[in-house]
């Protein structure tokens, strides 16, 4: 994901011109500080918010251990990652699941993403053990049940309805189901408006006094920029919310309203959505978003997406193979399911630190794995665990039914010949493949 790649680049700009210096002037410093400044605002970012962290950072940035330190560049952008992660960061992060059942109502305006979320949230919520019930409360659009019905399936969560019934009745009756059918999360989807109004804000200010929510979290799109900013404000006013989902993060969004909401609404933003798809959900954590804005790679959640890609028990088999040097295509082929469970190559790429200046325009091709993949396909489970027994009139045959050419076939074994010496070498490291996949 190329997150706030714009602010992103900018930042790295500045800070090279820093690091590559020795000693820093206090205008060299101020300097800095003023193209930081110039970033965010054109990152989107509140201009009272850009301003009163500028203060901050330059406050740190100018004082004496900086100035007189020996890296002073690496300092100042130690400074601006900790400020950045601060601005971010609040104490209620993480949802209020102790009541039984906790009741979380979604709002927000429409198209914000709300039912999206609702199941994103539910799978989310039950992958860590929890029993969630889905309620349909956005009753003015025919299709909105339905939809939060089809992904309530792909969730694998039960959706509560009750047609076109009045929401808070609809909410109320939702909880007693709950209570009954033993069920400790009901989260409530609710209906939206394209612009905010008193029609939207009594109907939500109702269902939140008659069920006593113990989270309200607004979702906006993080595209909207500014607005997100102002949204959040005028809900938060009426609803008192309790936290902020930003979606769309997966977009070309330029980071503003993540750097914004929780200075100017106080609410911290509790959950990113990333993608169109039920598991593209994250918790949100500011320090790592503050080293994805800084170009510093995201080690940890590189390190969460393989933990859930691959399993302790298959990496660990994975790990005596490799000793074994019994690595087969037959694994190689699971390996490549394992990197489309973490979202790709290029985006795996991307959270790797350095990675991203380094490999910039480089695409590693996904087409090219398409074609590895087709080529295994078409081999015997023989030739698959025995690959040197593909001579030349098995290499043929293999390049017909891939519909590739004997270059094509020639180059994936060396390739995979290549990995296979790469690997021996690995094992010799202590840490082996659990280091890196396991837990
Ligand atoms: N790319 C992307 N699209 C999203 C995300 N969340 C929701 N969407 C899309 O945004 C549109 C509106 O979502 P929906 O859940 O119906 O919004 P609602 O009106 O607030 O309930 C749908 O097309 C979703 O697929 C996200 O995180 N990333
Ligand atoms: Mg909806």
């Amino acid at each position: 994901m190329a997150l706030f790649s714009n602010l992103s680049e900018r930042l790295n700009h500045i800070f090279s011109k820093l690091t590559k210096r020795g000693k820093l002037t206090e205008l060299e410093i101020k300097e800095a500080m003023r193209e930081v400044r110039i970033a965010l605002l054109e990152a989107d970012v509140n201009y009272m918010v850009a301003k009163n962290f500028i203060n901050n950072v330059s406050a740190k940035a100018l004082g004496e251990d900086v100035m007189k330190s020996l890296t002073p560049g690496q300092m100042v952008i130690k400074i601006v990652k900790d400020e950045l992660t601060a601005l971010m960061s609040s104490t209620n992060q993480k949802l209020q699941l102790s009541y039984n059942p906790s009741i979380i109502m979604m709002c927000g305006l429409q198209g914000a993403g709300k039912t999206t979320m609702c199941g994103k949230l539910g799978a989310y919520l039950k992958k860590s053990g929890k029993k969630p019930l889905l309620v349909a409360c956005d009753i003015y659009r025919p299709a909105a049940i339905n939809q939060l019905q089809v992904v309530g399936k792909q969730a694998n969560c039960e959706v509560f309805e009750r047609g076109t019934q009045n929401p808070v009745k609809t909410a109320k009756q939702a909880i007693e189901h709950a209570k009954k059918q033993g069920f400790d999360v009901v989260i409530i989807d609710t209906a939206g408006r394209l612009h905010i109004n008193e029609e939207l804000m009594d109907e939500l200010k109702n269902i939140k006094k008659e069920v006593s929510p113990q989270e309200i979290l607004l979702v906006v799109d993080a595209m909207t920029g500014q607005d997100a900013v102002t949204i959040s404000e005028s809900f938060n006013k009426d609803l008192d919310i309790t936290g902020v989902i930003l979606t769309k993060l997966d977009g070309d969004t330029r980071g503003g309203a993540a750097l914004s909401i929780k200075a100017i609404t106080g609410k911290p933003i509790k959950f990113s959505g990333v993608g169109e798809k039920i598991g593209d959900i994250e918790p949100f954590y500011p320090d790592r978003i503050a080293s994805r804005i800084l170009g510093m790679g995201d080690v940890l959640s590189l390190i969460e997406k393989a933990q859930e890609a691959v399993s302790e028990e298959e990496a660990k088999k994975l790990e005596e193979k490799f000793r074994e040097n019994s690595f087969t295509f037959e694994d190689y082929l699971v390996q490549m399911e394992n990197l489309k469970k973490m979202g790709g190559i290029n985006d795996i790429l991307k959270m790797i630190p350095g990675a991203a200046s380094k490999l910039k325009g480089v695409v590693i091709d996904e087409k090219q794995l398409a074609v590895n993949k087709a080529i295994i396909q078409s081999m015997t489970r023989e030739e698959r665990l025995n690959p040197e027994i593909i001579k030349a009139s098995r290499r043929k045959r293999i390049a017909d039914g891939s519909g590739t050419s004997i270059q094509q076939v020639n180059q994936l074994l060396k390739q995979f010949e290549q990995s296979k010496e790469m690997m021996k070498q690995l094992k010799n490291n202590k840490r082996g493949m659990r280091g890196m996949f396991g837990r």
